[in-house]
């Protein structure tokens, strides 16, 4: 009987349809205890998934099965992120409806999923542009709103004056417009905003609880990025107004020998004079004119001296104000004191401008002649500070913030990098959000019964290019009643930015039919929250943040009892094309997954992508190494088939091979080795079809091992030889195997005769044999070379037997 993988495939999938594997309760009728693992679903792009897709998805279903032979029962669900820019831009591309297109898409990629053979229950299946499930993305915008996390803000965003439109971050490129490559300016336009700065302090706290890769958990803290500092206030000189810095290293305060603030900052025009007016206004003008992305990036300072001065609180030195765009407007204060003799931009600026600079830390209280760098190393004695002069740097760090609140120049503070969330986007294809305006009432959310609020049906969805939503050109639509007070009033036109839907929608697919509740706190405690998430790395920062922070908030309103959705996290690397590129249907290197599939089967490739390379690092794909996971799998098939019907009796070899598969499959799978769990596996057969030559065969026991283990791999193939071993249950029901260490020992060994240091001979012992009967064996294998006297003869236990002649 030949491995015929088309005809098994076929027969389990058809099996497992009409059985299922992964039931609720165990054998005795007994609830099992839920796992969930849960996939970062996919947005429904028009290409189809190729090879790289399905490395994620084969990952997760590995896991699954795995925890499914362990006697869980696993949750597993799939869905569709499908609001979004891309999704519209496809359609925009396409020519039609986005709602048509993402329907096709689904269905193009549910169809090329199903090929994965994966535990997927689609009874949970979601999709974020589906009314039933937007209804509970608005209803949880409304909750946040009256809890006063949802709010309206002026804020500059990205914006082409070409195109006329909002841009996203993502769609700017070195500061041009993604589409027309025009310089992108900035904006001032309404936007809704989410307080996730609120919750900074236990997103950044209960990183500690995840079982989480060392890295992300990194990048979540960074991107939070607290600091401890001072808010300083300097006088202004003349005038009655002060300006407050913020600075982590207050300690540096005597070295401040000029002061910066963001071209956008309140005072900034003020403090011109007549003689710096225009050049003051000239360059506030140019800054607004420049992307964020920009500004950030690393080249020459640019700055404009305001004319005025400040007073350093400490020491009343006059301090010269300057206006430069590498201070930002939205963080600290946009003002900051120049230290240049210790900061690296600040000396920068020093040095163009010729300001002076004054150095205040030292290392081995030394002072550095000549500088030509900023030294930034907080270590060393203070000099040219006063009062502060000897003391060490890292204490005086400190202890400033305290001294300048005692002295009443300032305050000890503490910063977050994390910003609000801005949650509007000018465009068609997302959830509306749920407000009206109202010219008595303000804003005011759409009653929850009400939800949910529809995305009206348009003809035209293509950005308006005024920088209002598609939406605001539905006059029936737009034109309502106010909630409150029922006079005339306006909708929200502005649509949710695509995060919205993936920020919860793992909490919904556990109770996806529910229309009372978003999940109810029975399924929920059932089932939520995920064990172990599996996606690609990209979502490191800003998916995974946003998740706990609707999670935390769900949590805070009663509606779960966990406030981190994720207990574990993987992150698998990328497939990436020949030397590394990145599949893309502009470079030709798309390699999809329905060709492979069909030439060598599901379980083939299953294992292939597994097997190019350690799970979590990228990988270049190369389609000729399937060839050898196809013969793996043939090779165990012939096994099964050579032995099964003969009764072997186990050998003493065969369990210490059955083990050792056991073992080495169970502890690799436990780290998430899983390439080398395949090569094990292949060394492994490859010793028990030797040692079937010599026996006739393999005994049964290690057979059904062998399609135990193999089952979260190639479950059909599993399935096809559990069968043929005679089990009528699914192998699925099996259990995971044990391995016994005691059988797993080597009992013979293998042990080096030297003679004078150098090996001439090498003996098989049983492992506890004794120093006599090692000598005797070894002398005995190197009786020929032994020509001289013998003075000395020595055994180190399991090693080496060394006989010294002369
Ligand atoms: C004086 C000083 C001396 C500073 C020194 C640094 C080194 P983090 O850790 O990121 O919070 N800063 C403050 N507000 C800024 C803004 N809006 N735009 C650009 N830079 C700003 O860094 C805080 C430090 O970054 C502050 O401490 C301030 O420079 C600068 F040897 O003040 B420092
Ligand atoms: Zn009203």
């Amino acid at each position: 009987m030949v491995y015929n993988h088309k005809a098994i495939e076929k027969k389990w999938r058809e099996n497992w349809e009409k059985n299922p594997v992964n039931p609720k309760v165990d054998k005795d009728g007994n609830k099992k205890q839920k796992y969930y693992c849960l996939d970062m679903f996919p947005y429904p792009s028009g290409n189809g998934l190729h090879v790289g897709h399905w490395r994620g998805y084969v990952i997760s279903d590995v896991w699954s099965r795995y925890k499914l032979l362990q006697g869980y029962y696993i949750v597993h669900p799939m869905g569709w992120d499908a609001f979004g820019l891309p999704a519209e831009n496809y359609a925009i591309k396409m020519g039609v409806h986005p709602a048509k297109s993402t329907a096709e898409n689904v269905a193009n990629i549910k169809r090329q999923i199903n090929e994965i053979a994966a535990l997927y229950d689609w009874d949970m299946e979601v999709n974020t542009t589906d009314p039933e499930f937007y209804k509970w993305t608005q209803w949880i915008f409304v909750k946040m709103f009256k809890e006063g996390l949802a709010y309206e803000k002026e804020f500059p965003i990205n914006w082409c004056p070409s195109c006329k439109t909002g841009l996203a971050n993502e769609e700017v490129v070195n500061g041009k417009c993604e589409r027309c490559g025009t310089e992108v300016t900035k904006k001032n336009l309404r936007q809704w905003m989410l307080k996730i700065t609120a919750y900074a302090e236990r997103l950044l706290n209960d990183l500690d609880k995840l079982d989480w890769p060392e890295k992300v958990k990194k990048m979540q803290a960074d991107w939070i990025g607290k600091s401890y500092g001072a808010e300083v206030d300097f006088p202004v000189e003349g005038r009655d107004e002060k300006i407050t810095v913020y600075t982590t290293r207050p300690d540096t305060l005597y070295g401040a020998t000029f002061m910066v603030l963001a071209p956008e900052h309140a005072l900034a025009a003020s403090l011109a004079t007549p003689e710096t007016k225009d050049a003051v206004e000239k360059y506030i003008y140019e800054a607004s004119m420049k992307s964020n992305v920009d500004r950030m990036q690393d080249k020459e300072k640019t700055g404009v001296f305001t004319g005025s001065y400040a007073i350093n609180p400490l020491n009343g030195e006059k301090t010269p104000i300057w206006l430069s765009d590498y201070v930002l407007a939205d963080y600290g204060t946009g003002a900051i004191m120049c230290v240049p003799a210790h900061d690296d931009r600040d000396f920068e600026f020093a040095t163009k401008f010729k300001i002076p600079i004054i150095q205040v830390i030292a290392k081995d209280g030394k002072e550095i002649e000549n500088m030509t760098e900023a030294y930034t190393e907080a270590n060393g004695t203070m000099i040219n500070s006063g009062e502060w002069n000897g003391m060490e740097s890292a204490v005086l760090k400190k202890e400033a913030p305290h001294i300048i609140e005692e002295r009443g120049i300032g305050r000890a503070t503490v910063n977050y990098k994390l910003r609000d969330w801005v949650f509007s986007r000018q465009r068609y294809w997302g959830e509306p959000i749920p407000i009206v305006h109202c010219p008595d009432c303000g804003a005011v959310p759409v009653p929850e019964e009400e939800l949910p609020l529809r995305l009206p049906d348009v003809e035209s969805y293509e950005p308006t290019g005024t920088g209002e939503s598609p939406l605001a050109g539905i006059e029936e639509w737009v034109n309502c009643k106010c909630p409150v007070c029922g006079k005339p009033a306006k909708r929200e036109t502005n649509t949710m930015p695509q995060w919205a839907g993936s920020s919860w929608y793992f909490l919904r697919y556990v109770d996806n039919h529910n229309d009372k509740e978003l999940v109810s706190r029975e399924k929920a405690d059932e089932m939520l929250p995920v064990d172990m998430y599996i996606g690609g790395v990209e979502h490191a920062v800003l998916h995974l943040l946003y998740s706990r922070f609707y999670t935390k908030f769900l949590y805070d309103i009663g509606v779960v009892d966990f406030d981190e959705p994720f207990h574990k996290l993987f992150n698998q690397g990328m497939i990436t094309g020949k030397n590394g590129i990145k599949m893309s249907k502009s470079k030709g290197n798309v390699v999809s997954p329905d060709d492979l599939v069909r030439d060598y089967g599901c379980d083939s490739l299953r294992m292939y992508e597994l097997f190019v390379g350690p799970p979590e690092l990228d990988a270049e794909w190369d389609d000729r190494g399937i060839d050898g996971v196809s013969r793996f799998l043939k090779k165990v098939w012939g096994l099964v088939m050579d032995s099964k019907d003969k009764n072997i009796e186990a050998t003493k070899e065969m369990i210490k091979e059955r083990n050792k598969l056991i073992y080495d499959v169970t502890t690799r799978l436990e780290n998430f080795s899983l390439n080398t769990v395949i090569s094990g596996f292949m060394e492994h057969t490859n010793k028990l079809v030797e040692i079937s030559k010599k026996a006739g065969g393999i005994d049964t026991e290690t057979l059904g091992s062998m399609a135990v283990l193999l089952a979260p791999f190639a479950p059909h193939i599993a399935e096809e030889i559990w069968e043929q071993l005679g089990h009528n249950e699914t192998v699925f029901a099996a259990g995971w195997p044990a391995y016994d260490e005691e059988a797993m020992k080597d009992d013979e060994i293998e042990i080096a005769v030297q003679i004078n240091g150098k090996t001439r001979a090498v003996v098989a012992l049983a492992a506890d044999v004794s120093k006599e009967d090692a000598l005797a064996a070894g002398k005995a294998a190197v009786a020929d070379k032994l020509t001289g006297t013998i003075v000395k003869e020595i055994y180190v236990p399991g090693r080496i037997i060394n006989i010294v002649q002369k």
